[in-house]
């Protein structure tokens, strides 16, 4: 069928293309924000690995289409049909086998990944609605993953609050750099989602359940901790500040902040309300009218019921 040449040239072709393709999956680092935790390489890695089969397969598609224009276009008035590839059983195979090759192997390094990622709520979710589960495998999925300081997280509308194993609640999170971290994950009311970018987890909040991540934070630094679930009127309010910091700035901020009184943050739900329209023009749109203060500190207090 094909020529001795020929052969060479599609093989370098697609040797072309395997190295353009990977260096495109190498852009795909510079898209996402820092990395600011170990999960985060992994999750990169991954989306980075998909990148590089996308631009493959799009690439190479995108050469034979092109090929076929330039060298193979019918002569005007030839109404031939072309070659036809229909009972030609090498050609169904591969067709067929390329593509279950290349989703299991996709699938197997999508789980490996993610079973590293550590996230133990969601094995308990599934563990409950398994029907024959032998109590010897529960407690091998339900083992705790090492991490060497757990930190609760309470959620509600529309509120973040941490609180520390020597009991002191704060309204930002504070994380030792290079110690793994758990945090449970309480939500008192609706759903609610953790989701720092910089982090690339982002995990449900369900309530009445306890959700534990494991991330282990790599680079100092301060990030932004967001809602990711519209859980409110007041949803996209729910921020809080995250810090990096190195072991003996954490314990400082522990303990000084313990000595002195809760920290306080801004209240962005009240400051919100009360705040002027900045818009240079009236575009005419009905907007949600926020509740006066006063309104919307009672409703808060009701929600915390
Ligand atoms: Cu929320």
């Amino acid at each position: 069928m094909f020529t001795f040449l020929e052969y060479i040239l599609i093989a370098f072709y697609v040797a072309g293309l395997l190295i353009v393709s990977r260096w495109i999956g190498q852009q795909a680092f510079s898209w996402m924000p820092v990395q600011a935790t170990a999960e985060a390489q992994r999750v990169d890695d991954l989306f980075s690995f998909l990148v590089s089969i996308g631009a493959f397969i799009l690439l190479g598609l995108v050469g034979v289409i092109v090929y076929a224009i330039i060298f193979h276009r019918a002569r005007q008035k030839d109404y031939s049909e072309g070659h036809s590839v229909r009972g030609d059983a090498r050609i169904e195979l591969l067709w067929t086998a390329v593509p279950t090759l290349l989703v299991l192997w996709i699938a197997f390094k999508g789980f490996s990944i993610y079973q590293q990622l550590n996230i133990l709520g969601l094995q308990q979710i599934v563990h409950l609605h398994t029907p024959v589960e032998s109590p010897a495998y529960a407690t091998v999925a339900n083992k705790p993953q090492p991490a060497t300081e757990t930190i609760d997280v309470f959620v509600k509308q529309w509120e973040w609050s941490f609180r520390y194993p020597n009991n002191l609640t704060s309204k930002e999170l504070h994380l030792p750099v290079n110690r793994s971290t758990r945090l449970n994950l309480h939500a008192q009311d609706v759903i609610h989602g953790f989701y720092v970018s910089a982090f690339r987890l982002k995990q449900d909040i369900i309530p009445n359940r306890n959700i534990d991540i494991v991330l282990t934070p790599i680079r100092s630094g301060k990030y932004r901790l967001k809602d990711s679930q519209f859980s409110g009127t007041y949803f996209a309010l729910m921020e809080a500040d995250v810090y990096v910091e190195p072991l003996d700035t954490y314990n400082q901020w522990l303990t000084q902040t313990t000595a002195n009184e809760p920290t306080q943050t801004k209240d962005w739900v009240v400051a919100e309300s009360i705040q002027a329209h900045k818009t240079f023009f009236n575009s005419g749109w009905q907007t949600f009218i926020p509740a006066s203060p006063a309104i919307a500190k009672e409703r808060k207090v009701s929600n915390d019921t």
